[in-house]
């Protein structure tokens, strides 16, 4: 038991440091490379291998916080428990009495999934296993690498300067805002903006989207980029400048408005935001609604 505890930690320890190697949008699974290891990488389509006991396997795969777990028997329709590892359980319905004139099936499978819900203490190693109803001793089991996947929707950058940063002179101000490449590409907006210059008033903020702005993309947390932003106000001579700063994509901050106020460098008196909208939504990939499927 020690032993077999101690290769469940290291496969979970495993995992766990594989986890920031995900790459985003693909569909994970793992397989064993040996008793109680788990190890990437990742396959979109998997072929498990399978833990045996007498009469009986188990397949297990995971895709977000979907678990699907297959019970291949031979025998009589198996009655039995699946124990998902977070307290959850699932069992088959009782035996089907043979029908006149149809045998009773002697083999076949039965398919279980289950979601783990949000907030679990996510990435972490499911411990699903095949519990007999009679003895509730479990008859087969292994671990699925649980590491939820997210849509994250990032709506337009809405953009306004606070106040006019141009001479008297000029009752325009030029903008230019840069989203810099990396998960994303690069990406300009070039802006001219009338913020009253010559005592004119104009009621600031006024904020306006930028057009092709909004970002939608499938993530993990820990994939999750953090996406800048940063912004300058175009003159003959010199420009005004403003560091870049960062839009959090990470999902697990969850739906909520953001609004970044920049301030000109070097302490000059030039001030802008821009403020947008971000979506979170968790996914359930080939998730088969209804009862238990079986075969
Ligand atoms: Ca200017």
């Amino acid at each position: 038991m020690v032993r077999t505890l101690a290769r469940r930690a290291a496969g979970a320890a495993a995992l766990l440091a594989a986890v920031g190697l995900v790459p985003a949008a693909s569909a994970f699974a793992w397989r064993p490379t040996g008793p109680g290891t788990v190890a990437l990488p990742v396959d979109p389509d998997p072929v498990t291998t399978s833990v045996t006991a007498p009469g009986l396997s188990l397949d297990a795969v995971s895709n977000s916080v979907v678990a699907t777990a297959t019970v291949h028997y031979t025998g009589l329709a198996a009655d039995l428990i699946v124990a998902w590892g977070d307290g959850a359980r699932t069992r088959t319905s009782p035996p089907i009495a043979s029908l006149p004139g149809r045998p009773v099936p002697t083999a076949g499978s039965v398919v279980f999934q289950h979601v783990f819900a949000e907030g679990f203490g996510f990435p972490f190693i499911a411990h699903v296993s095949i519990i007999s109803p009679a003895t509730g001793r479990e008859l087969v089991g292994r671990d699925v690498g649980i590491i939820p996947r997210y849509r994250v929707t990032q709506h337009a950058i809405e953009f306004s300067p606070l106040n006019h940063c141009d001479s008297i002179a000029e009752a325009y101000t030029e903008w230019v805002i840069v989203r810099p490449s990396g998960v994303l590409p690069n990406k300009e907006w070039h802006v001219d903006r009338y913020t009253g210059a010559g005592g004119v008033e104009v009621v600031l903020p006024d904020f306006k989207p930028l057009p092709d702005s909004a970002v939608t993309l499938e993530t993990t947390a820990a994939a999750a980029p953090k996406v800048g932003y940063r912004a300058y106000e175009s003159d003959p001579l010199v420009s005004e400048f403003f560091d870049p700063q960062f839009v959090d994509l990470n999902p697990r901050l969850g739906s909520r408005s953001v609004t970044l106020t920049y301030n000109e460098k070097h302490g000059a008196d030039c001030h802008i935001q821009i403020r947008t909208r971000l979506d979170v939504q968790l996914l359930t990939p080939g998730l088969i609604s209804g009862p238990v499927a079986s075969q």
